[in-house]
């Protein structure tokens, strides 16, 4: 009980380029974030309000909404009502006899979460004169954007051969984070409608500066003479701002933004945030999110320890390690047993490839602390490589496969052993690093042979009719 209370949910964003590293983290939770006498509830689906407000009676606890879609999936916050001496004992009591209440499908402790402070290199001003990164494969050019060469982390995972096969044409992506803001090179990319689950309003844009640099690894506006370029560029973004300016948030906001994405159309949804422990909650969404067929791509997290982060070791969700220029995993990336395949993450400490530039994650999106000025700023993080994935998993689904185990078996299957990668895979790198260009050849090939399983099918249906119907001429010529 004492742990769950102690849970510590943060946006996986790496300490600043400049900070010495962190001490390799003892296997201990970070104290105690949740909020005082508060508990988060998932009611069954099927309670009226009426019901509602008697279980509040009940447990004498006040009920609210999480935000004006509460109602949809019973999601609630609850505060007990009791003096602050026994109210830690009491909390405990009624969060144990909750998990025992069939009217409720998950319980667990108010958690409370935040952003590690992040510190970004800037590329406008003051741009190297270094060597550009090299670009393997790269159309001539194509892409034009004139930042294109400092994105190291596209050419890791292919990018250039994939992009002649797949552009992730039309694919909702749902980005769970600080929000989106349509930044000068988002401008190009579609939007669809989020939500705000911070202020409970439509208006989802940035106020950090995390969401926007995520939604742009994923879709940045590619070709456009403009800045950098994204995965799936032809990707719809979908805003779901779980995450406050300060980067603090709640499993009641993220487990309700979830759902709120998969009840609107979204295909994939990447969730670059994170805590230590398990959130039933949270977890129940994730598995709503895969049984209706979406695709969660989640950070390992940035502890640097042999325990990948919830909701990355939720089942059903693709849980994505970090890689630096040299492919190696960084030292912070989390591992385990759930990792799925890597992607780069970066590493703003090191300048591996000699551009002159911290080898972080390039991309487009508003100044941390000031989200009214844009910018192009390099991030590190499982936060930067699992959207990656994501826009792997877009192209995946743009070529036709749309199922969620399918598109991570593909993801794996694809996945580019690299040297350091001994086995067919391991819980650093899982099956390797996303390889673009051959994840969606894969996907290609098996939307092919399904086209040609569906054919031999209704040729086989075909002379099954052809027999039933010569039978039934027969039957017709001799009457009984
Ligand atoms: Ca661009
Ligand atoms: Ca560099």
């Amino acid at each position: 009980m004492r742990t769950a209370l102690l849970s510590l949910l943060s946006v996986l964003v790496a300490a600043p380029a400049r900070a010495q590293a962190p001490p390799p983290s003892a296997d201990v939770p970070a104290e105690a974030p949740a909020l005082e006498g508060e508990l988060v509830v998932d009611l069954n689906d099927r309670l009226t309000d009426a019901q509602v407000a008697e279980l509040g009676r009940r447990y004498d606890v006040q009920i609210l909404p999480v935000s004006s879609y509460s109602h949809r999936h019973r999601i609630y916050r609850m505060q007990v009502r009791a003096a602050a001496a026994d109210r830690r004992a009491l909390v405990a009591r009624i969060l144990a006899a909750l998990r025992r209440d069939r009217a409720v499908e998950a319980a667990d402790p108010a958690l409370i979460y935040q952003i590690p402070e992040t510190a970004p290199g800037s590329l406008t001003r003051d741009e190297p004169v270094g060597l550009p990164a090299r670009v393997e494969g790269a159309e001539r050019g194509f892409p034009n954007d004139p930042k294109y060469k400092y994105q190291w982390h596209l050419d890791q995972i292919r990018m250039p051969r994939a992009w002649p096969q797949a552009q992730g044409q039309g694919v909702i992506v749902a980005v769970v984070d600080t929000g989106v803001t349509q930044v000068e090179d988002l401008r190009g990319t579609e939007m669809v409608p989020g939500w705000n689950f911070i202020d409970n309003t439509a208006d989802a844009r940035d106020d950090h500066g995390h969401g926007t640099h995520v939604a742009g690894t994923i879709a940045q506006t590619t070709h456009n003479g403009i800045g950098v370029a994204g995965v799936a560029y032809k990707a719809r973004i979908m805003p779901i701002k779980v995450l406050s300016a300060q980067g603090s948030g709640s499993v009641a906001a993220i487990a309700e933004g979830v759902r709120w994405a998969v009840d609107h159309g979204a295909q994939v949804i990447n969730m670059s945030l994170g805590g230590r422990l398990y959130s039933q909650v949270l977890a129940a969404a994730v598995q709503y999110a895969y049984d209706r067929g979406v695709v969660v791509v989640c950070a390992a997290g940035n502890d640097g320890r042999g325990k990948v982060s919830y909701p990355a070791a939720n089942r059903g969700a693709i849980a994505v390690a970090a890689t630096q220029f040299d492919e190696t995993t960084t030292f912070y990336s989390n591992w385990g047993r759930e990792i799925s395949v890597a992607a780069p993450g970066g590493n703003t400490r090191l300048d591996q490839n000699g551009d002159g530039l911290p080898d972080g994650v390039l991309q487009n999106t508003v100044v941390p602390g000031d989200p009214s000025r844009q910018d192009y700023l390099l991030f590190m993080g499982t936060s930067m490589a699992a959207p990656h994935v994501a826009g792997v998993a877009a192209l995946i689904i743009g070529a036709g496969v749309k199922d969620p185990a399918q598109v991570r078996r593909i993801l794996e299957r694809s996945a580019r052993r690299p040297n350091q990668l001994k086995a067919t895979r391991d819980d650093h790198y899982g099956y390797g690093i996303v390889d673009a260009e051959a994840a969606v050849r894969a996907a290609q090939a098996a939307t092919q042979d399904r086209g040609e399983g569906s054919l031999a099918l209704s040729l086989g249906l075909l002379l099954l009719g052809g027999v039933a119907m010569r039978r039934a001429s027969r039957a017709s010529l001799h009457p009984l």
